[in-house]
């Protein structure tokens, strides 16, 4: 059987110059307690980054300035689904507003050097350092139904 693939945007906002990133943890659903970047399901007729806005707006209430995609990541059986979850990454390159907790998510600066990788997706630790290191990345990874990994592809990308 085909299986059903879902658009989803990721955003992330590195703020360089005081060596930290803009986390929030997940107050439900199927990351429930996790720490990710923003972002969700895209909606029917919405551009990716319209999408990618809007969620970070309803999630953590800051608004992007530019933005770049920075690659896309495929997730295959995450919460046994039968879906392929596409998340299209991008970096923010600077944000508007202070940062507010919202229903769905609690946001928290981290020092780079002090990501929370055990309350991650098992994922991160490949693409984040890429991230912050401003690389491009593409790939693949497959979960079983605990929502643990199996299996992991990433390539680094030329910059567009
Ligand atoms: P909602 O459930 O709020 O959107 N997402 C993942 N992010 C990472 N780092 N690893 C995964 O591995 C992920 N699966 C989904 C996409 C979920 C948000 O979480 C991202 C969305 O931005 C399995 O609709």
């Amino acid at each position: 059987m085909e299986k059903k693939r879902v658009l989803m945007t990721l955003v992330l906002y590195h703020d360089s110059k005081n060596s930290r990133i803009l986390l929030g943890q997940h107050k439900r659903g199927p990351g429930k307690g996790k720490w990710n970047g923003f972002g969700g399901k895209v909606e029917d007729g919405e551009t990716l980054t319209r999408s990618a806005r809007r969620e970070l707006f309803e999630e953590a209430n800051i608004i992007a300035g530019d933005m770049e995609k920075v690659g896309v990541l495929e997730f295959e059986d995450v919460n046994f689904k039968k879906e392929i979850w596409e998340v299209h990454f991008f970096r923010i390159m600077k944000i508007y507003g202070d940062p507010r907790e919202s229903e769905e998510m609690r946001p928290r600066w981290f020092g780079v050097d002090f990501i929370p990788y055990k309350e991650m997706w098992d994922d991160d630790k490949y693409w984040m350092p890429l991230f912050l290191e401003g690389k491009n990345f593409s790939g693949k990874f497959l979960f079983d139904t605990e929502g643990s990994m199996i299996s992991h592809e990433i390539n680094i990308n030329k910059k567009l």
